[in-house]
């Protein structure tokens, strides 16, 4: 047995309890179909407002900043269950040469983690969309062989007069990154948020499909008994009958 070590007692590490990989990995399936994606990009994008819309199909206005939750909910594609697990994570940003990203070792523990990816810029923050390609190197640079189910998404889609970003960049981004583009709004556009998160899903089952379980590359996790969610539920509960009395923050 190998053992990861963990060097940090963050908020991140106590969503992720590290197990040890076991050296023979075809003893290392078990039954269920498990799914696990990040969703990764710049400040203030609406990362954390996509995964809850997705998640609860609510939007709520104002998110804790800089989170990194697992998220763990039963999923069904294709007619077949599946646990599906998503990671929100904190900002990454440009480093001072513009070709290289800066992210903390928990976004990149969670790169490595993943089987699909969601880059996540705003239409209105032109320098949200230039993080995406260093992201994508970067991600290039941890898992330099493997395929990269990627789904790019433009969010504030309902702030078109504040644009920076045109579709047609969006769509040449994803061409040459080899993922899917949308255009979405996590404030307005509930259903095709879901649609795109569901396809990425799609295709990282058919990825996955050949494999019975988890003997996939990536750390070893515990799959949540959905603390987040259960989290999450209480504190839309909470958002939202306190909504229009004061600020909430979920
Ligand atoms: N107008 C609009 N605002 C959004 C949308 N998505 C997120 N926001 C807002 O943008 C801010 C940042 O969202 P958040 O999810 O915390 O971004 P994160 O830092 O990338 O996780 C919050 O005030 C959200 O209410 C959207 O689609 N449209
Ligand atoms: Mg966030």
């Amino acid at each position: 047995m190998r053992l990861i070590s963990q060097n940090t007692m963050s908020q991140y590490s106590t969503n992720f309890l590290l197990l040890p990989i076991p050296e023979n990995p075809v003893l290392d399936c078990v039954p269920n179909k498990i799914i696990k994606l990040v969703v990764l990009g710049g400040s203030n994008v609406g990362k954390t407002a996509l995964v809850v819309r997705f998640l609860t199909k609510r939007f709520i206005g104002d998110y804790e900043a800089n989170t990194g939750a697992l998220y763990s909910r039963k999923f069904t594609i294709d007619g077949e269950q599946i646990s599906l697990q998503v990671q929100d994570t904190p900002f990454v940003s440009l480093e001072d040469d513009n070709d290289s990203i800066c992210c903390q070792e928990q976004i990149n523990r969670s790169i490595y983690w993943a089987d699909g990816f969601v880059f996540v810029y705003s239409i209105t923050d032109y320098d949200s969309y230039r993080v995406i390609r260093p992201l994508y190197q970067h991600i290039r640079k941890i898992h330099p062989n493997a395929n990269i189910p990627l789904l790019l998404m433009a969010n504030k889609g309902d702030l078109l007069r504040a644009r920076q970003v045109s579709s047609r960049e969006g769509l040449q981004l994803a061409n040459e990154l080899g993922g899917t583009y949308c255009e979405v709004s996590a404030r307005e556009n509930c259903e095709g948020v879901h649609e795109a998160f569901q396809q990425l899903c799609q295709e990282v089952g058919r990825m996955i499909g050949s494999c019975n379980g988890e003997k996939r590359r990536g750390l070893h996790l515990i799959r949540p008994k959905s603390p987040n969610m259960q989290d999450l539920k209480r504190r839309l509960k909470q958002a939202l009958s306190s909504k229009g009395k004061s600020a909430t923050t979920l």
